[in-house]
């Protein structure tokens, strides 16, 4: 969809062009739920990063999304620095052009691939995801992707690629939170074929229909709504389809608290503190906790990925 908007963009917030854009979806009868009036928040650093040619995209959630500011400034990233604003502080300098990513085992077109080249062939849609912390946080986010399987796909991937993993780029000049030992750098991730290859699984783009701000992981991060949002390895250089299991980050930081599977589960406690409910970033400080959904709501699309699996040891 082409965003031939009246209002220039530069006039106003992402945030308020997004709902227009909404609005626009709506008054086209391509409806993508919720509906918003968006107060005027100031622009913040990353407003000005690029508008993305967007269509709408299936399996978006009909809640509100949250503001453009909450998405942007209560971030986890710690390539950036533990603290929940420092991703939003501390980035701004990071160059994520040009960009390649690179890509390895099981597959038949292993090799280097720029940005434009992973991106360029895909349609871009919006679709609006909840997004669930392993620290008992959530949010609603309207990201921009694209099916990580339609992407897997170009790289044939061949009957031993059972698992994808994933690596962020290593590189304290840049991301000066690798300057500090906090997990063991790079940052890594994986998922089952499957999941990798199920239909909700987002290697996305942007957000509030623009290119991704650096503190949200650009330019190349994964989404995997039904899991923790540790999953969502941001800042991708590299995929490689594997035989074995992979390790992740925070099983090898922490294995007690954090194992490889990490789907959203409110009956499986973390070994700190309870999974049943969640607090909704932007509701206020008085606003009564929320009840964790299985699977975060995804229950339907995904339950069957796990069937025979026992969801309390593999947690
Ligand atoms: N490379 C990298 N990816 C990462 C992280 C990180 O620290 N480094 N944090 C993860 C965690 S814990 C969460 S909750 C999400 C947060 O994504 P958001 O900041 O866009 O909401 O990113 C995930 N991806
Ligand atoms: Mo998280």
């Amino acid at each position: 969809m082409k965003h031939d908007l009246k209002i220039l963009p530069s006039e106003i917030t992402s945030e308020t062009n997004y709902h227009n854009r909404r609005q626009f979806i709506r008054n086209a009868g391509l409806a993508i739920g919720g509906s918003a009036v968006a107060a005027a928040l100031p622009l913040s650093s990353s407003a000005s990063t690029r508008e993305l040619e967007t269509v709408p995209g299936p399996y978006s959630t009909g809640e509100e999304p949250n503001s453009w500011e909450d998405v942007t400034t209560y971030n986890n990233f710690y390539e950036f620095g533990t603290g929940k604003e420092d991703p939003y502080r501390n980035s701004g300098d990071f160059v994520t052009r040009p960009w390649s990513v690179k890509v390895s085992g099981e597959c038949g077109k292993p090799g280097d691939y720029d940005y434009e080249d992973i991106v360029a062939p895909h349609t871009l849609e919006d679709r609006v995801y909840r997004h669930r912390c392993v620290e008992a946080w959530s949010m609603v986010v309207p990201w921009v992707g694209f099916p990580l399987a339609d992407l897997l796909r170009r790289f044939e991937p061949n009957s031993d690629a059972k698992f994808v993993r994933f690596k962020t780029l290593h590189d304290p000049k840049r991301m000066p939170g690798q300057k500090r030992p906090v997990l063991r750098w790079p940052y890594v991730e994986g998922l089952t074929i499957a999941e990798a290859m199920h239909p909700l699984t987002l290697m996305v783009v942007g957000v509030y229909g623009k290119e991704l701000p650096n503190q949200n992981g650009a330019p190349l991060r994964l989404i995997v709504p039904w899991k923790y949002g540790f999953k969502g390895i941001k800042s991708i250089v590299k995929i490689e389809f594997t035989r074995r299991q992979p390790k992740t980050s925070w099983e090898i930081s922490i294995p007690g608290e954090y194992g490889f599977y990490a789907n959203v589960n409110p009956q499986v406690d973390h070994p700190r503190w309870s999974q049943a409910s969640e607090r909704r970033i932007g509701a206020g400080v008085f606003a009564p906790k929320q009840p964790t959904l299985m699977f975060n709501g995804y229950q339907d699309e995904v339950a069957h990925l796990y069937s025979g699996l026992d969801l309390r040891k593999n947690y």
